[in-house]
C-alpha cells in the first residue's frame, strides 16, 4: 500500500493522517478478541491503572500471533517506510486499553520527548501508527492532536511520575495553550479498523474514559533503522533493542488467521 500525494501532503502539513476502516471487521475482530485475552493475563508487559484496570500491554507482537502479523503488516509498514525513505524496526509496541469507566488520562506530550530523553533516540525519525480495535468516539477518550505542532520541534517537558501509572515527559499548560491557539485540536474518530499515523513531535493527549464503551487502540512505534536508540534506560519490552528491519507479511495474513480461528471454533 502506498500513500497518495494528497495523503502525504496532509501528513506533512498537519502532522497526522487518518484512514478510516483500513482493516476489515473480520481482521479487527481477531485482534480485539486476542487483546481482551491478553489483558486477562498477568505478565510484566501488562501495566494497570491505579484502579487495577488494564492500561497498556507492551510488546504483544513478541508473544501473540495476531499482533505479530499486525506488527509486520504492509498496510502499516509501507506508509511509514514511504515517509522516512528507509527500512524500519519496531521501537515500541503497545495496546492501550482505555477501559470502560476506568480508562485514565494521557497528559499532553510529544512522543519524541520520551524517546529522546529515555531511550537516546537521535532524531524524530520514528512515529506511531495505530489501529483502532474499538470504535473511537468523541465520548470515550479519543486521542486529541494539535495539528501542525510538530513544527515546534522538541519542546521543554517535565517528567510526570505521579498522575498516572505510566511515566511520561509532559508539556506545561502555557505551551499547550500557545500551540492550540495556532493549530486547534482535532480528535479523529471512527469505527474499529481505522488507522491513524502521526509525527513523533506532534503534541497529543487523551482524556479519561468514564463511558461504558472501551476504547482499545494498538500503536506500533516504527523507527528508521539508522535512527536506532543509543542510550536505552527502559526495559527492552518497552524500548526494543532488536534493530532488525521488519520484513512484511502478506496483505491477507490477518484474514487467513481470522479464518483459521473461525474454523477452529466450528
Ligand atoms: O492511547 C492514548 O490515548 C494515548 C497514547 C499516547 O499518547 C502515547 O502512547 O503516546
Amino acid at each position: 500500500m502506498r500513500l497518495t500525494d494528497t495523503q502525504l501532503a496532509q501528513f506533512h502539513t498537519e502532522g497526522w493522517l487518518f484512514l478510516p476502516e483500513l482493516f476489515s471487521p473480520e481482521e479487527v475482530a481477531v485482534l480485539r478478541t486476542e487483546a481482551q485475552a491478553i489483558f486477562r493475563t498477568e505478565r510484566q508487559e501488562i501495566w494497570r491503572e491505579k484502579t487495577g484496570a488494564p492500561r497498556t500491554a507492551f510488546a504483544a507482537h513478541t508473544y501473540n500471533e495476531a499482533f505479530r502479523l499486525l506488527g509486520a503488516h504492509p498496510r502499516l509498514i509501507r506508509p511509514v517506510e514511504q515517509v522516512f525513505g528507509e527500512h524500519l524496526y519496531m521501537h515500541q509496541y503497545k495496546i492501550n486499553a482505555k477501559a470502560a469507566f476506568d480508562g485514565e488520562v494521557w497528559q499532553w506530550h510529544q512522543d519524541y520527548g520520551t524517546w529522546q530523553r529515555d531511550d537516546g533516540m537521535p532524531e524524530p525519525r520514528a512515529m506511531n501508527i495505530s489501529v483502532y480495535l474499538d470504535e473511537v468516539m468523541p465520548i470515550n477518550g479519543p486521542l486529541m492532536l494539535v495539528p501542525r505542532s510538530q513544527n515546534a520541534g522538541d519542546l521543554e517537558a517535565s517528567h510526570d511520575l505521579q498522575t498516572t501509572s505510566y511515566p511520561l515527559w509532559t508539556l506545561d499548560e502555557a505551551t499547550v495553550t500557545r500551540l492550540v491557539k495556532q493549530g486547534g485540536i482535532v480528535a479523529p474518530t471512527g469505527k474499529a479498523g481505522g488507522m491513524l499515523m502521526f509525527h513523533g513531535n506532534l503534541v497529543h493527549g487523551s482524556a479519561g474514559n468514564i463511558t461504558p464503551y472501551p476504547r482499545k487502540i494498538v500503536y506500533l512505534t516504527l523507527n528508521a533503522v539508522s535512527n536506532y536508540i543509543r542510550r536505552p534506560t527502559r526495559p527492552d519490552y518497552i524500548a526494543h533493542r532488536d534493530f532488525t528491519p521488519i520484513k512484511t507479511v502478506d496483505d491477507n495474513a490477518l484474514s487467513r488467521l481470522a479464518g483459521a480461528h473461525r474454523e477452529a471454533a466450528e
